[in-house]
């Protein structure tokens, strides 16, 4: 073998490892909720997270939305990491107003505003759990949720849910739904493959 193949060969195995390196760190976290018979709607929205990841996680460089349209909050929950502020959008044609009767999230009334316009919210209290209402329209409802960290995932419309690129280590995974109770599990994420994990909540 000449050289310069050597050479070739080497960096590749060189490039190869780094790749590896970058997977070998972290694991995914999937798996499905499922409830009584009688409760499959509220399978979707629910909230599945890591309780706590070693360090400080800033919030997105874009600032999640919550909108208002059709007379309804979009999403009807929206996790988000300590410090991250949501953008409050109206895209209906009548007015809409945004507040939280929850001390956590600072009891917040940000008044009424109409289509096209945003106003914006600081949530900076780790395991606040509020609701959003509408002053105008009573039936109008949203939660959001403050996490220490940015690995949570909302299930879909039949339960599922995958939380992607956990560091490898052990921790507590929470689930939170609007009507149901509130459950843990022990996980280890491991260098290699995914973790599978089902939850089965009750009322
Ligand atoms: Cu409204």
């Amino acid at each position: 073998m000449n050289k310069m193949k050597k050479i070739k060969i080497s960096f590749s195995i060189f490039l190869l490892s780094i790749a590896m390196m970058a997977h070998a760190n972290a694991g995914d976290i999937q798996g499905k909720v499922s409830t009584e018979a009688n409760k499959t709607k509220y399978k979707a929205n629910t909230i599945v997270f890591v309780e706590k990841v070693d360090g400080n996680f800033k919030p997105p460089a874009k600032n999640p939305e919550m909108n208002q349209k059709n007379l309804m909050f979009i999403p009807r929950v929206l996790p988000v990491v300590v410090g991250t502020t949501v953008d409050f959008l109206n895209s209906d044609d009548v007015l809409h107003n945004v507040f939280t009767p929850d001390g956590c999230a600072g009891k917040f009334n940000l008044g009424s505003w109409k289509k096209g316009e945003v106003r914006t919210h600081k949530y900076d209290k780790v395991g606040c759990n509020s609701v959003l209402l509408c002053n105008v329209h009573p039936d109008m409802e949203a939660y959001i949720i403050v996490l220490q960290n940015p690995y949570f995932c909302v299930t879909d419309k039949d339960g599922n849910f995958t939380i992607k690129n956990v560091p490898v280590g052990k921790y507590t995974i929470k689930v939170w739904n609007e009507k149901l109770k509130a459950d843990s599990q022990e996980v280890i994420v491991k260098a290699s493959g995914k973790v599978e994990l089902n939850f089965n909540l009750k009322k």
